[in-house]
């Protein structure tokens, strides 16, 4: 038995539906046929299942119209289709940024900008900061030069606003919007305005200025959203600490699509979205929670629903705002209810989206030594009340009733589970298999006949 897979039936209901668009005349059979592909390429939910109704499919028009900022008609006309086959910037090689339509950008590399007035939650000073470092952000990696001006008509004028403040886009209290900037162009163009009804903050309470300013900047200087959930112009606010700020790839090539790239190219690394069909993916921790398997990688998780196709992948911050990114290992302890998070000599336990009082707490309370310094996988197998640690060449054996170490642990991993090597990256357990995981293999451990039952790749478990 595989040791995952998606029923047959639901993989045979899930391509057999009858597409009907909504189309004008003129759309010839071809267009038809190349608007669904890329409808259902681009637009189909990710939970992947996909109802055959005419609003899903004029719903997935609309979010595609909206998305490029069209007019919002839910027929297949002909600008829409015109939108559909140009080269999707973001759709070759993993890139998924998009400009606003007609790719409008600042005919000039050097700009200025003036802030007009000042947050009540943050010093003036600070304000000043991190508006410089959010413009640092995007002059690191283009040709354009961003200066502070106090006395003239700037290109970008910040603001701090009230709900009403006369561009015909109020704001709209605490949450929801929390600031929004207008295109390239002259007077109100390249503006920002932050609503002052938000609590602004230096760090990650409240929303922090810095990122909002840098997302705000993007859309001043061209940028449209992302479709890459790892980049900074993709459309979801999630906490990341601003020492570690990296442009991510996918917004530093949209950026430079612009403007080109800077004469005094930073060292910076810019951080790449996983991507889950990549063959060489590997995971740091893999965990079940509540019937769902989450796939930790980087500052990612990708989520699958064991009866349905598709992974969803997420910032970690997002679901876990206050959990490191780059864990090491992860499990479900079915014994409390709770799934741990390792990173480091430190864990944390949560009870579903919110972390447990009194977390971190450090592996040594566990029974680990000294010597270990951090944890590379674990998994627990609960018809046996036992949780099992991989560190380097060895494993530990927990007993989850005593809440001690077994005796005679550690040992090494080939002499304890045949077949798997001697080094686990993550692992999970699923109707008495173990999947472990070591670099980009993914190997299917039968628990009770103690062997290795198929090999397969890593990406396998995340890429359909
Ligand atoms: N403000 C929206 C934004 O800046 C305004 C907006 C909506 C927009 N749709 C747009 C701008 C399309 C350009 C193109 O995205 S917001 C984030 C997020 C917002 C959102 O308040 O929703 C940030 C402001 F989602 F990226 F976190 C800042 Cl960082
Ligand atoms: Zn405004
Ligand atoms: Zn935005």
């Amino acid at each position: 038995m595989k040791c995952f897979q998606v029923p047959f039936l639901l993989i045979l209901l899930n391509s057999t539906f009858v597409f009907t668009l909504s189309w004008s005349s003129e759309t010839s059979q071809h267009d038809l046929d190349f608007a669904k592909q890329y409808l259902h390429q681009f637009y189909d939910s990710s939970d992947g299942l996909k109802t055959s109704s005419d609003d899903n499919l004029r719903e997935n028009i609309i979010k595609m119209q909206k998305f490029f900022g069209i007019l919002v008609t839910g027929e297949l006309n002909s600008e829409t289709l015109e939108i559909m086959k140009k080269p999707r910037c973001g759709f070759h090689d993993g890139l998924q940024y998009n400009h606003f339509p007609g790719r409008i950008k600042w005919s000039h590399k050097n700009l200025t900008y003036r802030i007009t007035n000042y947050s009540p939650d943050i010093k003036p000073k600070q304000v000043v900061t991190a508006i410089k470092a959010a413009f640092k952000v995007w002059s690191d990696v283009t040709p354009l030069k961003f200066t502070s001006i106090s006395n003239s008509e700037a290109d970008l004028l910040i603001s701090f606003t009230p709900r009403e403040h006369g561009d015909g886009y109020p704001f709209d209290g605490p949450d929801g919007i929390l600031a929004h900037a207008f295109p390239p162009g002259p007077r109100l163009g390249g503006d920002i305005h932050f609503d002052e009804a938000e609590t602004w903050s230096m760090d990650s309470k409240g929303y922090n200025l810095f990122l909002v300013a840098a997302h705000e900047i993007g859309h001043a200087l061209g940028m449209a959203h992302s479709q890459d959930v790892g980049a900074l112009m993709f459309p979801t606010y999630s906490y990341s600490t601003i020492q570690e700020f990296r442009l991510p790839y996918d917004d530093v090539v949209g950026i430079q699509a612009l403007y080109g790239s800077s004469n005094n190219p930073d060292q910076k690394r810019h951080p790449k979205t996983p991507e889950k069909c990549d063959p060489t993916l590997s995971f740091d921790a893999v965990s079940t929670l509540r019937g769902e398997i989450m796939f930790f990688k980087d500052r990612f998780v990708w989520r699958v629903v064991p009866q349905m196709p598709g992974a969803i992948l997420m910032r970690i911050t997002s679901v876990w705002p206050n959990l490191p990114i780059n864990i090491d290992a992860s499990y479900e302890n079915f014994f409390e209810g709770t799934t741990l998070f390792f990173k480091g000599d430190q864990y944390w336990a949560v009870n579903g989206y919110s972390i447990l009082p009194g977390y971190p707490k450090t592996i040594d309370s566990l029974g680990f030594p000294p010597t270990v310094k951090k944890i590379d996988a674990a998994v627990q197998i609960r018809q046996v009340g036992k949780t099992f640690f991989f560190v380097g060449n060895k494993c530990w054996s927990y007993n989850n009733a005593t809440k001690e170490m077994d005796q005679g642990y550690p040992k090494l991993i080939e002499n304890e589970w045949h077949g798997i090597g001697n080094q686990v990256d993550a692992a999970f357990e699923q109707n008495g298999f173990i999947n472990f995981f070591s670099g980009y293999t993914m190997f299917c451990y039968d628990y009770y006949n103690q062997r290795v039952n198929n090999i397969e790749y890593a990406n396998s478990a995340v890429c359909k």
